[in-house]
């Protein structure tokens, strides 16, 4: 009996040509781009969570392996109900990741290594224990709009009780809508009730976020990845209710007009603020699992511009099963739209959302994805422990897999205690079985590991061919047949 295969037949071949033409870019549209995970990255002082003196520490890696730039999920004051995507103050460390002092000595060492470093940026809500959000519960004076309130409707099968403004449904399941007894209104959530949505036709808070921005450009970022882009604006109609909207199709709380204009606001900031300081550019990443067409927005329109990265997370959808043309039907999906508008294009590996590499396409093929980011133009960006094939923690039906764990288990460097990670054997997530083996202290020693490729393909990124990126450039790529894909630089 003859079954389908498992695994598909897939090379990839990166063929140079050597050119003798200059080839300058800014520095991030060439950017190896690494994502720090910071509870799970280095435990500097032994209480089993990550922190930022860890991750000063040990930033020298970075440089070895051949980073260019990294982006850190969040380090802000949080409750941490949503893992710091629920910020209570948005201009101050959290105590188990450090201190602002902590924050600038490693802002320093990133500078001294000619690294940038990018923060994550939550601007979609706060907290409920925020100030603002407090504030704005007992009306205090200029925080009354500062988040989305609504009275709701009488429920007419049951006297007194209230109905929420709309049917909308929060990302998390459940009403996005949730009473508050002390103003007696309903405020609106697009994530859990402890993350209340800020209003941002509000012009205080579209001041305070500008605010925010400016306190860490100061402290010298080099720029932020936005979170949560498509759910900024949530529809109102010109009577203050809110429309239904099918759940299935989100057309009233997801990838709004506004929005777009925001990212406008924002980039306009940032350039501004690069010619009031000086310095290179600072950029915008922004997260959005949005389809293509709406993705070219968010880069701008030609006149406007939005991010300089809106993550492309296509490259997901590779596994096990493809073959050489399936990888062609992702990549052309992007570089259609990149090759007509003249933008950057960016190609992911994973996230602390998603599933490890290895879990996706299989040991064989781990180090075929680097090949494919690399040799591809642009922005390639790595999710920490990628670049050793980390593989996730717990089962598919674990509480990890529920609380979206699975791929933040703490960094294997070494075969010591809890991985190298910390000096304790306890540990916040458990550290992968497969320590003593998969780490970079034994990857950087063997002859051949999955470090070893990546480093040598970071090296090869850097040199001109590959910051070529137009076709003009001698760049082009193709499914050869079903199982060989090519790439030319
Ligand atoms: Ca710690
Ligand atoms: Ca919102």
């Amino acid at each position: 009996m003859s079954k389908t295969p498992l695994y598909a037949v897939l090379v990839i071949t990166i063929s140079l040509v050597y050119t003798a033409v200059a080839v300058t870019v800014d520095w991030w549209e060439n950017a190896s781009l690494y994502q720090i995970y910071p509870r799970s990255w280095k435990d500097s002082d032994g209480n089993g969570i990550g922190d930022i003196k860890g991750i000063t520490e040990k930033l020298d890696y970075l440089k070895e392996i051949g980073i260019t730039a990294s982006w850190l999920s969040p380090i802000f004051k949080s409750p941490m109900v949503d893992n710091g995507y629920d910020i209570s103050n948005f201009t101050e460390i959290d105590p188990i990741f450090g201190t602002l002092d902590d924050f600038d000595a490693m802002v320093k060492k990133f500078k001294e290594l000619d690294l940038k470093i990018i923060l994550d940026f939550v601007p979609n809500h706060s907290s409920d224990e925020c100030e603002w959000f407090q504030k704005s519960i007992h009306r205090e004076n200029g925080y009354e709009d500062f988040y989305i309130w609504a009275d709701g409707f009488e429920d007419p099968q049951n006297a007194g009780q209230k109905l929420p403004p709309s049917n909308w449904v929060s990302v998390f399941g459940g009403p996005m809508w949730t009473w508050n007894e002390k103003r007696q209104q309903f405020y609106l959530h697009q994530f859990l009730p402890q993350q209340p949505d800020f209003n941002f036709r509000n012009e205080i808070v579209r001041e305070k976020m500008l605010d925010v921005l400016k306190f860490w450009l100061d402290r010298g970022v080099d720029g932020f990845r936005i979170d949560a882009v498509p759910y900024m604006f949530e529809k109102v109609n010109s009577d203050g209710t809110y429309p239904d909207e099918d759940p299935k199709n989100q057309i009233y709380t997801q990838n709004q007009n506004e929005t777009v204009e925001l990212l406008y606001d924002w980039r306009n900031f940032l350039e501004s603020y690069q010619k009031q300081n000086g310095g290179d550019t600072r950029i915008l990443l922004a997260e959005a699992y949005s389809p293509i067409a709406m993705l070219d927005r968010y880069f701008g329109n030609g006149t406007h511009f939005g991010a300089h990265i809106p993550f492309n997370f296509d490259l997901w959808y590779v596994t096990k099963a493809s073959n050489a043309r399936d990888v062609q039907r992702l990549v052309d999906g992007w570089m259609n739209v990149m090759w007509k508008k003249h933008q950057t294009a960016n190609w992911l590996t994973g996230n602390h959302d998603m599933k490890r590499v290895i879990e996706r396409v299989g040991q064989n093929k781990t180090n075929l994805v680097y090949f494919l980011l690399t040799g591809l133009p642009g922005v390639t960006v790595t999710y920490y422990g990628e670049e050793i094939g980390m593989s996730n923690v717990g089962s598919q039906n674990s509480s990890y897999q529920a609380g979206r764990a699975f791929a933040r288990s703490p960094f294997q460097w070494n075969d010591d205690i809890s991985a190298g990670f910390s000096s304790s054997n306890k540990t916040w997530l458990p550290v992968a079985n497969n320590y003593k083996t998969v780490n970079v202290k034994n990857q950087l020693a063997a002859e051949r590991s999955s470090l070893k490729v990546f480093k040598a393909l970071q090296k090869l990124k850097q040199t001109p061919a590959f910051k070529a990126f137009k076709k003009q450039n001698g760049f082009s790529y193709k499914a050869v047949n079903d199982n060989v894909f090519q790439i030319i630089r």
